[in-house]
């Protein structure tokens, strides 16, 4: 080790302890409007963000625009001949407040057609990059080299007044969402078939042209459509969010603002956690010699990857405290297109198995599982078994929620976000364990 990174270890070795015995002895004290426990842990629980596009409830679950996930998958108009409607209805809904109707969503989906033509030199930085690079690393640099298309900053450029910020920034909203579906399948098809791409069908809506460049067969197009719907949107404190609403808010454009978000949803105890179920299923699959496990054998599983210091991915959450609606939204598609599936019956089973164990463990606030739980079981279903691209999925479907946060952030005119730090010694001062 070097000197630097020796005398850099003594140092966090000294200062832990300060920073445990904060949040565990004195996390109740207030440090202005909030508590030490909050300050250090995340601000968990800290109302300081407005959003009117979703609000997630502990107990309920999310609610877009207002609309519970039946009740909108219910009231937005239908794909004809689909179970599941149209993505462009779910971003007009997510957009106004209202949902559309049948002419309403028509007229939005041409504009996705117009606006979908992915420069070439977007594909030309992707076929650029090592064959092992990761599938969202490629998302977001392909987002990142389209920032030169920007409407938002070439207006900016030339001068623009601050009510006029949400004009250019549903230009990009829209420009960008129209080339997510291709961008997005590019990148499984270059990485995953050998760049074997399938060219858009311009006929197809949202979720149809991706299943069909993504080359799975119906009802896959209702797969992509449920997915993206119910990605879209979490209220804005998770990672995705809050970073897009927080890189936007230096006006940085929404291509910067979108690159970044997807990079905060490249973590493992986010969006990443959908392909870390998918592989710490396959773990025990091969543990297990393809023989399916009993519910003995499953819990010790469980515990083996608590006890080795692990989380259980898929389960837990920062806000909700029940099952959450996401995921069973997608067990019931399972339930009616999947059942035998053997993923599936390894993940319902878990659903019995793991939450009495991290009620036992004592330490997650929610044991109940999350969308990730169940989303890569579908996918696997129909064919896409490289979980490592699972996150790309919901990368499409969360840009719906934190373009539409956009749009409606510069519409109000809401500031760049600056919240104040402070140091340990004023911590402990507050505390009352340094004078
Ligand atoms: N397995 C094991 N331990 C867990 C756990 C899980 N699934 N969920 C929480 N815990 C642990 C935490 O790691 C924490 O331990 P320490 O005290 O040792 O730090 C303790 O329980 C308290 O955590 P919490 O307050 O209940 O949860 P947080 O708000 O801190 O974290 C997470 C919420 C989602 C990050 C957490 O539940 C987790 O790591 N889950 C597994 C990863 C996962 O599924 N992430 C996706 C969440 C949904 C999402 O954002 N999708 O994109």
């Amino acid at each position: 080790m070097s000197a630097l990174k020796e005398k850099l270890f003594e140092k966090i070795q000294a200062h832990r302890s300060r920073t445990t015995r904060l949040a565990k002895e004195y996390g109740n004290v207030h440090l202005g409007d909030v508590t030490i426990a909050q300050a250090i842990g995340g601000m968990r629980g800290v109302k300081c963000l407005v959003t009117d596009i979703s609000y997630l409830d502990p107990m309920e679950g999310i609610r877009f625009r207002g609309y519970t996930i039946p009740e909108a998958l219910e009231k937005l108009p239908k794909v004809p001949g689909a179970e599941m409607p149209y993505v462009e209805g779910h971003v007009y809904l997510l957009l106004t407040g209202d949902v559309p109707t049948a002419k309403e969503v028509e007229e939005l989906a041409g504009e996705f057609k117009k606006r979908q033509h992915v420069p070439q030199y977007v594909f030309d930085v992707l076929k650029a990059m090592p064959g092992d690079t990761h599938p969202m690393t490629m998302f977001a640099t392909a987002v990142l080299a389209m920032q030169r298309e920007s409407v938002f900053a070439k207006r900016y450029a030339e001068g623009m007044s601050k009510m006029d910020y949400w004009d250019p920034a549903y230009e990009d909203m829209l420009n960008m969402l129209a080339k997510m579906p291709q961008i997005g399948a590019y990148i499984y098809r270059l990485k995953y078939r050998n760049g074997d791409i399938i060219a858009p069908d311009t006929n197809l809506d949202f979720g149809g042209n991706f299943a069909h460049m993504i080359g799975i067969d119906k009802p896959y197009d209702d797969v992509a459509r449920l997915y993206f719907i119910l990605h879209s949107d979490h209220e804005s404190g998770n990672v995705s969010a809050h970073t897009g609403h927080l890189i936007a808010s230096a006006l940085s454009d929404p291509y910067y603002a979108i690159s970044g978000m997807l990079d905060g949803l490249a973590g493992p105890l986010h969006g990443l956690a959908n392909q870390e179920v998918l592989r710490w299923i396959q773990g025990v699959m091969k543990k297990m010699g393809g023989k399916e496990p009993t519910e003995e054998e499953m819990k010790k599983f469980v515990w083996d990857t608590l006890n080795s210091g692990q989380v259980i991915p898929g389960y837990g959450h920062a806000v909700l405290r029940r099952t959450d609606p996401r995921y069973k939204a997608q067990r019931d598609f399972c339930l009616k297109h999947l059942p035998d599936d053997p993923i599936f019956k390894y993940v319902d089973m878990l659903y019995k198995v793991v939450p009495p164990i991290l009620r036992e463990q004592g330490k997650a606030k929610n044991p109940w599982p999350n969308v990730d739980a169940q989303s890569g079981v579908i996918q696997w279903h129909y064919g896409l078994k490289e979980y490592d691209y699972y996150t790309v999925l919901f990368g499409i479907g969360r840009s719906i929620g934190v373009l539409s946060n956009i749009t409606w952030d510069r519409a109000l005119g809401y500031p760049i976000e600056r919240p104040k730090s402070v140091t340990t010694d004023m911590l402990e001062e507050v505390a009352g364990i340094k004078k």
